[in-house]
């Protein structure tokens, strides 16, 4: 360990995850590092929720507010929310348990753009911050932490939380040291000035988060590797989505509003999203530069083979193949990888700068191109908002991929409206699934309507849709974003009552 921690007051501070868990005390505002089950404390968490447990058997209430990155993982999330020890988390989320207790009532959850978080810490809107809990790969002579596997608002919560417990983790490859771009410019509005930044791969920062010593009150030694679960193999829902995609960027290029290195690419989470990356490598495409968020094992394959040549991000979120794979090549991945903070990776002013191409999955979208990333039947949160916001908003071309159905068929990806909205029907530009691609760009509410209803609807939706939006065109109130709302959201009441959108179905 001491080849980790080079800056000799802190190693008067080690002490175990139990001793450390001991210093969180009930109704404070945590801070803890992790972003997409990357780079998040893997020891204290599951030391306090062992105290919490243990506190409220005796009776006494142990509660606290936990802010993070983006999600994390079992021994985080999961731990704190089986123990109920959570009172308020923020942001983005994935752990089943979480979600369970979020979706019964039983915490509050607030979903917040990825950009967002670090700024509404510094206005205050989340109160005093009393703690924050870092993972990192080591500590440098002079007192500085060398950054794990993800950024996130590792640097915002070093620097407003009142103490810091630092976990030093030798799972890390110590390798990763110089892979971050930590930006130490960011001030308060009146007093912001430009980001001095114009292409993904230029540093504006430094490779190490700062900390004021005086505050570091713990650091715990620890071994774990970050647990993150393989991806789906991509089927062949995905990959038609993918061939969409390509068919497009293709046509753009020929058009003349792209050339053949693209922009820098945005590329969201989960399935669709990773599948997408998979079919860019059979695109033809060499030296693409990726702006984004998360750096998955489908990014990995396209640097090595050259498809991208450099990627930003402020996370990786890999399997375990995809960690072997990072740390026995982890000299070439670090010429071509850097990890900002979060507020940087998905800084709007930067993402309209550098006009990315934003690529972001969702749960469903309705005729007009309004987007729900988040929450299934209007109130059920699946992850959270993520950065999509920030990409969606600001890219120079905002594409949104889903399945036409989900659950079997059960539910049309495609409804009239949007039972929840994430992204507008202003900031989406295309829409596509594997039935097909709609390109909403200069089209007006109603004939976007019909084309999302042509291209994109599943088959056995597709006359529903059709009769819908021809009755809304007839008694509409007004007859600009026609809609019966009486019946607009009738298909996601159907779900709930009978488990089926398509009328006069059975409940399985
Ligand atoms: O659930 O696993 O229980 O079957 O949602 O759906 O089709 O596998 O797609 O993995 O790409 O995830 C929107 C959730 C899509 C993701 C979402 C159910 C479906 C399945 C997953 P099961 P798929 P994906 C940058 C960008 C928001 C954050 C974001 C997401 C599960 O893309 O979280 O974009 N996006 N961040 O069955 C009911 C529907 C459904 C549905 C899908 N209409 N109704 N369930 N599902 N559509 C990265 C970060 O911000 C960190």
């Amino acid at each position: 360990m001491h080849d980790r921690i080079h800056y000799s007051k802190f190693l008067d501070l080690r002490m175990s995850a139990e001793q450390a868990a001991d210093l969180v005390k009930p109704g404070m505002t945590v801070a803890m590092s992790g972003f997409t089950g990357a780079g998040y404390p893997k020891a204290v968490p599951g030391a306090l929720a062992t105290l919490m447990e243990k506190e409220q058997a005796a009776g006494n209430p142990f509660k606290i507010n936990v802010l993070t990155g983006a999600s994390t993982a079992p021994e985080l999330d999961g731990v704190l929310a089986r123990a109920g020890g959570m009172e308020l988390r923020l942001p983005y989320m994935s752990d089943p348990e979480l979600r369970r207790r979020i979706n019964a009532g039983e915490m509050e959850y607030m979903d917040i753009h990825l950009s967002h978080v670090a700024q509404h810490a510094w206005f205050g809107f989340y109160g005093k911050i009393d703690l924050a809990i870092i993972e990192v790969v080591g500590v440098t002579e002079d007192g500085k932490l060398i950054p794990s596997s993800s950024v996130g608002n590792n640097k915002t919560w070093l620097d407003m939380a009142d103490k810091v417990i630092i976990e030093v983790n030798t799972q890390q490859s110590a390798a990763m040291e110089g892979m971050h771009d930590i930006y130490y410019g960011t001030a308060l509005p009146p007093h912001r000035k430009p980001i001095e930044m114009t292409t993904a791969d230029q540093r504006i920062g430094e490779p190490y988060l700062r900390v004021d010593p005086a505050k570091i009150v713990a650091v715990v030694e620890t071994s774990a590797p970050d647990r993150l679960s393989p991806f789906a193999p991509v089927d062949e829902t995905s990959k038609q989505i993918a061939d969409h995609l390509l068919d497009f960027l293709d046509h753009e290029i020929r058009a003349g509003r792209l050339t053949d290195k693209l922009l820098p690419l945005q590329s969201g989470v989960g399935n669709i999203a990773n599948a997408v990356l998979a079919g860019l490598a059979r695109g033809g495409y060499k030296g693409l530069q990726a702006y984004t968020e998360v750096i998955q094992d489908g990014m990995l394959s396209l640097l090595k083979d050259g498809t991208i040549g450099f990627a930003s991000a402020t996370s990786f979120s890999l399997s375990s193949d995809g960690i072997d794979e990072f740390n026995a090549h982890v000299d070439f991945y670090r010429e071509r990888i850097l990890l900002r903070p979060q507020e940087i990776s998905n800084h709007p002013e930067l993402v309209r700068r550098l006009g990315c191409i934003a690529l972001n999955g969702m749960i469903e979208a309705d005729i007009y191109g309004n987007v729900n990333s988040t929450n299934v039947v209007g109130s059920h949160v699946m992850n959270g908002i993520g950065g999509s916001g920030d990409f969606a908003r600001n890219g120079y071309l905002s594409v949104f991929m889903s399945p036409s159905t989900a659950k079997g068929g059960k539910i049309s990806g495609i409804v009239p409206m949007a039972s929840h909205v994430d992204h507008t029907e202003h900031d989406t530009m295309i829409l596509i699934t594997e039935q097909g691609l709609a390109d909403l760009r200069g089209l007006s509410p109603k004939q976007r309507a019909q084309l999302v209803i042509d291209k994109c609807s599943a088959p056995e939706y597709r006359p529903m849709l059709q009769d819908y939006f021809d009755r809304a065109k007839v008694s509409s109130y007004g007859k600009h974003t026609p809609h019966l709302l009486g019946e607009s959201l009738s298909w996601h009441q159907r779900y709930i009552d009978t488990g089926d959108m398509r009328p006069g179905a059975a409940r399985a």
